[in-house]
């Protein structure tokens, strides 16, 4: 039989490598064929989401940048500095985060999803059209974010004017004028030239892009449990592929931009441009405790701690 699996980026973005390596493992080690869908050929991420909750999609992956709508305490990547930059570290605390695989799982569920992983996809920087160097110059920047209530609160405390956008839209929401701005990583930048409809590229390194892969959840339980194995066997060869295939990603996607586009202004804030954007991660992370979810609280302990515990580690 044929599964199909439905990611938010192209083949041959971070998600589509990614589902590929799954693809590659499931059919290697069982019967199952796996059919991808990348972005656009099913609609936007909500509704590859709806397609996944209702089983007409086997898997899915989905950022919390859409899904903190479903899932309040989602919502928790959106904490501006929470999250390190550092690789290791990151695929360290993804791995083996109690947060992440004990606490979010019984959420997940609760919407009829059973979430396999969770991984990192870069460091998230500005493309503006205007030259970004603290809060103040994104006064009156339409700003356009994931549809996440948290990060649109963050975007406001950083001074902008945030305008949540499913990702469809935003190439031409720049083209037209209607934003001023937008947020990714490198890597995506340069894949969906962003960099033809801005100016500027600032690093603030307050965050770093995480995605979820999901499967359904009925789909899941109705399977043996040597499929289910072979299944979460699958993903973790393909997080190990994924974590190996960014190394350097960022520095050559800036490259890349560089090339295509040798007036594109990248600049990377130094710790004092950084601290009136830092200065807003505590009140960021209240407004999470009162909109995160009952579970909020202990979801934002539990990643401080698996964070410092993965930071220790490498
Ligand atoms: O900004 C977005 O909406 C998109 N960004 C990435 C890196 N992946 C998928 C998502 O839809």
């Amino acid at each position: 039989d044929t599964w199909r699996y439905a990611f938010e980026e192209a083949m041959d973005e971070v998600q589509g490598k990614f589902a590929q390596k799954f693809k590659e493992e499931v059919e290697a080690n069982s019967d199952h064929e796996i059919q991808l869908f990348p972005f656009g050929t099913l609609g936007e991420s909500a509704d590859i989401m709806e397609q996944a909750q209702s089983g007409i999609l086997q898997f899915v992956d989905q950022s919390p940048g859409f899904t903190g709508a479903l899932i309040p305490e989602a919502q928790v990547f959106f904490v501006p500095y929470l999250l390190p930059q550092d690789t290791a570290t990151l695929a360290s605390f993804f791995k083996n985060s109690k947060a992440i695989n004990e606490m979010f799982p019984p959420l997940y569920a609760e919407q009829g999803l059973e979430l396999l992983t969770m991984f990192p996809e870069g460091e998230v920087m500005m493309t503006t059209t205007e030259p970004v160097e603290g809060p103040a110059d994104l006064d009156e920047v339409k700003f356009r974010v994931m549809t996440n209530p948290l990060l649109v609160e963050s975007y406001k405390a950083f001074g902008a004017t945030p305008t949540p956008l499913p990702w469809g839209e935003v190439y031409g929401a720049l083209q037209t004028g209607i934003i001023q701005g937008q947020e990714n990583p490198a890597f995506f930048i340069e894949s969906t030239k962003m960099y033809e409809v801005t100016d500027y590229i600032t690093r603030a390194g307050h965050n770093n892009f995480t995605t979820a892969v999901m499967a359904n959840q009925e789909f899941y339980e109705g399977l043996s449990e040597e499929e289910q194995t072979m299944i979460d066997d699958a993903i973790s060869v393909a997080f190990d592929y994924i974590i190996d295939y960014q190394d350097g990603l960022t520095e050559e996607s800036l490259e890349k931009i560089k090339e295509a586009k040798p007036s594109m202004t990248i600049t990377d804030l130094s710790e004092e441009e950084r601290q009136p954007f830092m200065d807003t991660a505590e009140s960021v992370e209240q407004e999470f405790l009162e909109i995160g979810g009952d579970q909020a609280q202990e979801i934002l302990d539990q990643m401080k701690a698996d964070l410092e515990a993965a930071a220790s580690e490498s």
